[in-house]
């Protein structure tokens, strides 16, 4: 069973690589040319064996058609640091053509009841493997640092009470969420004046370099 795992998953963490080697490549590219990246940093991970037998279990996937009906078996996170930087990273993902776009959830417009925010791109995207070419689905999360922090602690508690929150911690995670929400707000705002000092830290650090 182990090695059947091993097989199955191989392709999603192969896919999981490359992803976070062109994304990261996304970011490189701004940098490079100086400029503001609408990437902050990517991370990815293949779900764990439990997860998926727990979310199949759950949802009523049949292990059959895990593949098709299980579109986050391969992940992959984007951080940004402003919202608008979240709308570029999509715009940036639709023009490329190594992967076809499969579906889209905002989750930002529209947040979910427990106060989630993120915008979920799922993609097909192909493998090329000593058997030929797989097409597998992986979900790419995009999310702010702040979405981000709120999220992490969110699902860390979800596990400790295993999705049942009591009143008073439901609510002070909804409170969290609007103030991660006006954190966002508050930074898009003065987002002038941060890249503008970003601009002069990063001249210094150059001349700093080739002194
Ligand atoms: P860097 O530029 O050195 O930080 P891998 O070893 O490639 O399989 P990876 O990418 O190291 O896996 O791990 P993972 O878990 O996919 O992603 C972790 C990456 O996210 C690391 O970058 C962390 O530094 C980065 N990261 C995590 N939290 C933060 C954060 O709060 N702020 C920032 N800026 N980065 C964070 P790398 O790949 O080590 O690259
Ligand atoms: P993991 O690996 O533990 O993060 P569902 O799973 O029913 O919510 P669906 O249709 O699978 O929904 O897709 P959705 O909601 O677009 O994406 C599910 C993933 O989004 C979750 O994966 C989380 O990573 C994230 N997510 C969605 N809602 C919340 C939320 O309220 N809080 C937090 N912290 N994350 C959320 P999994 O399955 O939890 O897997």
């Amino acid at each position: 069973m182990i090695q059947h795992w091993d097989l199955f998953l191989a392709p999603y963490k192969q896919a999981i690589d490359e992803m976070k080697v062109k994304l990261k490549g996304m970011r490189s590219q701004f940098t490079m040319q100086s400029e503001h990246s609408p990437i902050e940093f990517v991370t990815g991970r293949v779900k764990p064996i439990a997860s998926i037998l727990d979310k199949a279990a759950r949802k009523g996937f049949s292990l059959e058609k895990l593949e098709e009906e299980m579109q986050d078996i391969a992940g992959v996170r984007m951080m940004c640091q402003f919202v608008d930087d979240i709308y570029r990273v999509v715009e940036l993902l639709r023009i490329r053509n190594d992967f076809e776009i499969v579906e889209e959830r905002d989750y930002i417009s529209t947040k979910k009841s427990s106060g989630y925010r993120s915008y979920h791109v799922v993609i097909r995207y192909p493998v090329q493997t000593i058997d030929g070419e797989k097409k597998i689905l992986v979900e790419i999360q995009i999310r702010t640092l702040a979405m981000n922090f709120w999220a992490t602690i969110e699902h860390s508690l979800n596990y400790k009470y295993s999705g049942q929150f009591p009143k008073d911690i439901q609510e002070r995670l909804v409170r969290a969420a609007e103030a991660a929400y006006l954190l966002d707000a508050e930074m898009s705002q003065i987002r002038g004046e941060i890249q503008e000092a970003q601009a002069i830290f990063s001249r210094k650090k150059e001349n700093k370099d080739t002194d």
